[in-house]
């Protein structure tokens, strides 16, 4: 990773996809000592910006993959995060996991979000679905014990899976504030805004337009948002606001903050009759 690419990267870690509520927890300002921005919202979940998830360490935590994606057969990928050379084994759960992970090819597709496990050394093991030849990010999410008060960690690193359709790669889908999946049409009621706060409502209907009141909790939330920015995939993430109990829908309001102009894949993860479903929209922020 070369000065340039850092000094950009420490840009846009000024402020990314964030719920309301949040401070600034760059990396810049980590590592000058200062304390993350780390808030509670009015129902208590934390919220923390992580910037922008493309360095493979932050605040001395670095990730290391042993065993990359593979092409085809589901091989699993290891990997450990340590820091001052020790493995990392205690981590604080968050959205009731104790790391997220998550798979995505630079083209915006094959975008996997799982729950890897630990063994007692500390190595991670995930096996994800079919992975297709491609360059890939893999990030992690997670909170370490030891520095839980600072709040969530996001690291990440490439991979490159050989193979044949290497360098394929599917056009981003127009930008639309509307996307089907598995009968279900998800609706956000305007597109963000770059570099300023913007609240959006999520709307999950039947695609012939009941509205959908049935969302189950799914990680602590109705509907899981992660967000990759096109090109160099910095990587975003929000939860809708307001309390989960019982079911949820149709209506689920978030709020985004992108940090710079241009598209964004959003990958919509939410659960009905204990199926999960993955919607998928590009949105551009002007
Ligand atoms: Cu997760």
């Amino acid at each position: 990773m070369d000065k340039k690419f850092l000094a950009i990267l420490a840009l846009l870690m000024a402020g990314i996809l964030v719920v309301a509520g949040c401070g600034d927890s760059s990396q810049e300002s980590h590592d000058k000592g200062h304390e993350p921005g780390m808030d509670s919202d009015h129902n208590g979940h934390m919220n923390m910006n992580s910037g922008t998830g493309l360095s493979d360490m932050m605040n001395g935590y670095q990730l290391t993959i042993k065993n990359g994606p593979a092409a085809g057969a589901a091989t699993p990928i290891t990997f450990t995060i340590a820091k001052a050379g020790k493995t990392v084994t205690t981590f604080d759960r968050e959205q009731t996991q104790l790391i997220h992970f998550y798979l995505i090819r630079s083209d915006l597709t094959g975008f996997q979000h799982l729950h890897p496990s630990m063994d007692h050394n500390g190595q991670w093991s995930v096996r994800p679905q079919t992975v297709t030849p491609g360059r890939y990010r893999i990030f992690t999410q997670f909170i370490p014990h030891a520095d839980a008060k600072n709040g969530q960690i996001v690291l990440s690193t490439s991979a490159d899976v050989p193979g044949v359709g290497h360098d394929a790669a599917t056009l981003l889908p127009a930008p639309t504030l509307s996307t089907q999946v598995d009968g279900y049409t998800v609706t956000i009621d305007t597109a963000p805004k770059a570099g300023a706060l913007t609240p959006l409502t999520l709307r999950v209907n039947t695609n012939s337009g009941a509205p959908v009141t049935d969302l189950q909790p799914y990680l602590d939330t109705y509907a899981h948002v992660t967000a990759f920015h096109e090109g160099d995939l910095a990587f975003s993430h929000l939860h809708p606001e307001g309390e989960v109990k019982g079911s949820g829908g149709p209506n689920l309001k978030l709020a985004a903050e992108l940090p710079e102009k241009g598209k964004y894949g959003l990958f919509i993860q939410f659960q009905t009759h204990g199926q999960l479903h993955t919607a998928h929209l590009t949105v551009t922020a002007e």
